[in-house]
């Protein structure tokens, strides 16, 4: 089934659980403030699967004030979700995916974040493609250190396995400095699986552009990881043990910090 949305029409929350099977054009999401931003979700999505966001708009309130912003997309234990060509805006987390499989998040951009664009855990087979994240609130704000795209194990210890983050841009933007992505999880023998990093453009002016620690299969591969111009920490790339098969190549960065055993090959430093 799709629902087709006008473009004057426009909901202010949307829960979705155990829904199967329903594909959204043009949805429009215009969720306001919310008093409770850690767990406020403008689109919360519990189980189903085979769910598609086309062309949507989700956003909490655009005041300049990002600490009464919620979550934009939550999904949870969904059997396939797609969110394509949408514009998430506003927002404390752009889209979490957690204890998820077969998603595919592509074409789509996150903008006005507090914390992370894309923050995913526990997942297995995911695309994320040609998204943009830009314009973070100031680091440090309600304590949160922002990533455009973060793999972790979440609470309940989950790794994630085969995900695919192609051609993805993060840039500073008029917010303030990000994070690229982020690879961790914090859990002894609970490794990432099958992780691909590949020509995606970071401009920040942290230290982590790209960041791998406790993966078990990691290709970072041709991606740009470089500074916005008023960079005084200029952002690298840096995988730690533990981690293994981790290849490195035709990257650009101004720094790359391996661990004992990876791969690297071809890459270009930008030290100075
Ligand atoms: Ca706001």
């Amino acid at each position: 089934m799709t629902i087709s949305f006008h473009p004057d029409a426009s909901l202010t929350s949307l829960v979705l659980r155990d829904v199967e099977g329903v594909h959204f054009d043009s949805l429009r999401v215009e969720a306001g403030e919310t008093t409770s931003p850690k767990s406020a979700k403008a689109v919360y999505i519990q189980r189903g699967g085979d769910i598609a966001f086309r062309g949507a708009e989700i956003a909490w309130s655009n005041d300049g004030d990002p600490s009464n912003d919620g979550s934009g997309v939550f999904a949870d234990g969904v059997a396939g979700l797609v969110v394509e060509n949408s514009l998430i805006h506003d927002v404390r987390n752009g889209i979490v995916v957690t204890s998820a499989h077969d998603v595919s998040i592509t074409g789509s951009r996150v903008a006005n974040i507090l914390a992370d664009g894309v923050s995913v855990s526990g997942t297995t087979n995911m695309l994320i493609k040609d998204n943009l994240c830009i314009d973070f609130a100031a680091r440090g704000t309600s304590g949160v250190h922002p990533d455009c795209i973060q793999l972790q194990a979440g609470s309940r210890a989950i790794a994630n396995e085969n995900i695919r983050i192609i051609d993805n841009v993060s840039l500073k933007g008029f917010g303030d400095t990000a994070q690229g992505i982020f690879v961790k999880s914090k859990y002894v023998g609970v490794p990432h699986r099958d992780i691909l990093i590949e020509n995606n453009l970071i401009k920040q002016s942290v230290t982590l552009g790209i960041y791998g620690e406790n993966v078990d299969g990691l290709t970072i591969r041709g991606n740009r990881v470089l500074s916005s111009p008023e960079a005084d920490t200029p952002p690298r790339i840096l995988v730690r043990d533990p981690s293994s098969g981790v290849v490195i190549e035709n990257k650009t960065a101004w720094r790359i910090v391996a661990p004992a055993g990876a791969t690297v090959s071809g890459n270009t430093a930008l030290e100075d």
